[in-house]
């Protein structure tokens, strides 16, 4: 006997194949132990629904997707920018105000005061509003930190909110994300510490799944990023950049070279940059809270990246300076309208490719049997809707490693 059967349902399976969405009229979904055992036509079934599990769910025709995937967060956090907020509206540029010791730098102050259950205890209502939209796997950066105890402290704080919550969390060490004032004009021996001490000590200790770094003209050059490239190698961790965010700087070329398993934001990234990612399967990352949050008027080159068969993903880039941002379906909304990525595109940016840039795309991301049974089930009558609607939550449950999700 299977555990739980959901009928009535139309599948939203993020399969690429004939159909758009790998959609399935009239499916059916099971799962056992965690794992999807049966997804397809209904009256596929092997047998009578009540014979085939202890639990029948009808669905009436709802959606049910795989559970969304928000692939690149800054979730873990002390303090909040509102202040910023405020001094950029009056004119000042983002730029500007980490160059004064603001930005970054202002929340580094705070999450560094900040204890580890403080650190969770802030993140838990973010996390919370993420779940509310059907959101079962997250990624939460470091990078706030930037010394070996704090950037620590950050990670055991995402992985307490993955013990805490019915959640995945891929967690990344973003030790190169800015420079702290301690180590002003000192960039190399900076980038000598995480590379020396700080990487290897929380490789060491289990607390990352993949390396970040921040590539740009106010953050690491080329050379500062690939060094901390070689200790992720060394250390055997995949990485990924944020990349061309704010200028060409040739990030793209260099994450593709070190098989990256994505390079996020992108608004200014060179044809070159858009080949060696898709020859290396390097995702591209769509942060559209960033580029709106910052007034950006660079779109980054969606029609480029999908003429070069870049795959590209969307997250909501949860921070507290570029993008505060808890909704992944406004995301949708934001990537479809501002980027003018499909519906279609905008999903599988949240599924199927987002599982890709966390390289867990074997085990999750689509709905296929024996993937996790990671589900969003959405009172919708076409998964459109899914972007089509500003500010509006159609959730109808979810479920994780096959467990209804309580709603909270
Ligand atoms: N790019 C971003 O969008 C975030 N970090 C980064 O490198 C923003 C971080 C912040 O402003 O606090
Ligand atoms: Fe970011």
């Amino acid at each position: 006997m299977w555990d739980r059967l959901w009928t009535g349902a139309r599948l939203a399976t993020m399969e690429q194949g004939e159909t758009p969405y790998g959609a399935i009229e009239n499916g059916a979904l099971g799962v056992e132990d965690g794992r999807i055992v049966y997804c397809g036509p209904q009256d596929d079934l092997p047998g009578a629904p009540d014979s085939l599990a202890r639990e029948i769910h009808r669905l009436d025709g709802r959606w049910i997707t795989p559970g969304l995937i928000d692939c690149h967060t800054h979730l873990v956090h002390g303090g909040d920018r509102a202040g910023e907020f405020e001094m950029r509206l009056e004119g000042a540029s983002y730029e500007e105000l980490l160059k004064a010791g603001g930005g970054i730098l202002s929340t580094v102050r705070a999450t560094r005061e900040a204890s580890l259950e403080s650190l969770v205890a802030t993140a838990l209502p973010r996390l919370d509003a993420l779940l509310a939209e059907g959101v079962t796997t997250i990624e939460i950066k470091s990078g706030y930190g930037l010394d070996v105890a704090t950037e620590t402290r950050m990670l055991r704080a995402a992985r307490r909110l993955g013990a805490l919550r019915p959640v995945s969390v891929v967690t990344t060490f973003l030790g190169a994300h800015a420079l702290p004032p301690e180590f002003a004009d000192r960039a190399d021996a900076y980038i000598d510490l995480m590379c020396g001490s700080a990487l290897p000590a929380v490789a060491g200790e289990g607390l990352a799944d993949a390396v970040d770094v921040f590539c740009e003209k106010i953050a690491f050059n080329l050379e500062q990023t690939e060094r901390v490239f070689r200790a992720a190698q060394a250390a055997g961790l995949p990485v990924k950049l944020h990349a061309e965010q704010l200028s060409d700087m040739g990030g793209a070329l260099l994450a593709a070279r070190y098989g990256a398993l994505s390079c996020d934001h992108l608004e200014f990234i060179s044809r070159d940059g858009a080949a060696a990612m898709a020859k290396a399967g390097t995702v591209a990352v769509m942060l559209p809270g960033a580029f709106y949050f910052l007034r950006d008027t660079n779109v980054p080159p969606i029609a480029m990246l999908r003429e070069a068969g870049v795959p590209m993903a969307v997250s909501t880039d949860c921070n507290p300076g570029s993008s505060p941002a808890t909704s992944l379906l406004l995301m949708l909304n934001m990537a479809a309208t501002l980027f003018r990525m499909t519906p279609e595109e905008a999903l599988a940016g949240v599924t199927r490719e987002a599982a890709r840039a966390l390289g867990v795309q074997d085990h999750r991301g689509t709905l296929k049997q024996g993937k996790a049974a990671d589900l969003a089930i959405w009172d919708i009558a076409r998964p459109a809707e899914l972007s089509y609607r500003i500010g509006f939550n159609p959730l109808y449950g979810a479920v994780k490693a096959g467990e209804i999700v309580e709603r909270t």
